[in-house]
């Protein structure tokens, strides 16, 4: 059956057009900056939100009207399977990313959820040779069912820690058979809620543990893909253990694990931790550790994840910058974890949202192509820290002093003088390049 049989596939028409279903920025075969447009922004659908989704938020249950629901979960599940490669291929995505719990309902118990798993699997990797989709990653949802309430590999409970072992065992052969480039860890339940009842070493030492186990583990099936972690400050704990890209490089580095693992970094997730998107990819990058993209937006007036699709061309732009100064996303790619709004329930405004997000980031692009060109950040940069180029700077940056020479220095330094950084003119150029 056709699930979006009003919608051809969509297509790159040009600013001017006003056909709704249609690309006005987003030009795959266009080369900007060295490469063509696809191969800079390598996009993804995210399974949770345009397959699974219902619509539903505390107030009342959902409003989207969707026609994959079939007599039995499985059903469903394998309607999916058709709907979502339907989709990418109209919509000239190459990529999905998915949990364990979005492809195939959970059975009476772990081998039933496997075999259901396995089944589903089947179908995916069907269309997945006809269309030429890939999976950029898997993840297992540790988070939903009530066995979770206590975390997953940071849990007090050492039974959960290990159903959660299954559950990634499972995940990586998943992924190994369906060539997933990456896969990523975000930490679900792993936090706390109070230190009243909770052993921070332990948890956080379990899910190192856990970590190298699954490195081991992808390493023995030869399932080469890139390990990620993506940062996420609050929700559903009170204390996420991942809460930042700094604070997990940190846990990692503790634990011996940033060699296997980069970081999936989160626009609306970067809000929530009080950072902006491009300093929490900053932080990754310079690091080494940027890997991959969720890319979504959250409500400046709203205090939680709200998960829409990227509309913000400024911190998109800003964004898009970090991923071309990290040489772009390598094994990574941008994975929309983005929701339509609760008002947004015909089916088809699923292609709505995307193309919204996708033109942005193509728009962004764009943007970063004049901004290098006039080599706009390189000249700030170099002009501002131009004192460690030459004297006594760029003996510091060589490490050739030391505490008495810089002493003797500074005592003998008539003209100590700052220059102003006349951040509103630059914020204004800025405007040039964006609109
Ligand atoms: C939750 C979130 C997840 C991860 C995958 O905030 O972002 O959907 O991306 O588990
Ligand atoms: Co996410």
């Amino acid at each position: 059956m056709e699930y979006f049989s009003k919608v051809k596939k969509i297509a790159y028409e040009g600013p001017k057009s006003k056909n709704l279903f249609a690309y006005k920025y987003y030009n795959p075969e266009e080369i900007v900056l060295g490469k063509k447009m696809k191969e800079h922004l390598p996009f993804a659908v995210a399974y949770w939100h345009t397959m699974v989704q219902e619509g539903g938020d505390p107030f009342g249950p959902g409003t989207f009207q969707r026609n994959w629901f079939g007599k039995t979960p499985m059903d469903t599940a394998k309607n999916r399977v058709d709907a979502i490669f339907e989709f990418l291929t109209k919509l000239d995505v190459e990529y999905f990313c998915f949990h364990d719990a979005d492809i195939a309902p959970q059975g009476g118990n772990l081998k039933e959820t496997n075999k259901n798993i396995d089944e589903i699997v089947s179908l995916i990797e069907k269309r997945m040779k006809e269309t030429g989709k890939r999976l950029l990653w898997n993840t297992a949802n540790m988070f939903s069912d009530p066995r979770f309430v206590h975390g997953a590999a940071s849990s007090n409970n050492a039974d959960v820690f290990a159903h959660s072992a299954a559950q990634v065992k499972k995940g990586l052969e998943v992924g190994k058979r369906l060539g997933g480039k990456n896969y990523v860890f975000w930490g679900g339940r792993e936090g706390y809620e109070s230190l009243l009842n909770t052993d921070m070493k332990l948890e956080t030492d379990n899910i190192a543990r856990f970590m190298k186990m699954a490195v081991d583990y992808a390493k023995e099936i030869k399932f080469d893909a890139q390990f990620l972690i993506e940062p996420k400050p609050k929700e559903p704990t009170t204390h996420q253990y991942d809460f930042d890209a700094a604070t997990t490089i940190a846990f990692l580095a503790t634990h011996g694990l940033q060699k296997d693992f980069k970081l999936n970094i989160e626009a609306n997730h970067a809000t929530l931790a009080g950072h902006t998107f491009d300093h929490d990819l900053c932080v990754a990058r310079i690091n080494g550790m940027l890997g991959s993209i969720d890319a979504n937006q959250g409500h400046v007036l709203l205090g939680w994840d709200t998960d829409e699709f990227p509309t913000d061309l400024y911190s998109t732009t800003l964004g898009v910058y970090q991923i071309i100064e990290n040489g772009g996303l390598h094994k990574g790619g941008i994975n929309f974890d983005a929701k339509m709004r609760r008002g947004s329930f015909e089916q088809d405004d699923l292609f709505l949202g995307h193309i919204a997000g996708i033109d942005t980031y193509a728009r962004a692009l764009k943007a970063v192509e004049k901004l290098k060109k006039d080599k706009f950040f390189e000249d700030i940069i170099d002009k501002r820290y131009a004192s460690y180029k030459t004297g006594i700077g760029a003996k510091i940056v060589a490490g050739q002093t030391d505490f008495k020479q810089l002493e003797e220095y500074a005592l003998n330094n008539k003209n100590l003088k700052n220059e102003s950084d006349r951040l509103e003119t630059l914020k204004a150029k800025l405007n040039d390049y964006l609109y």
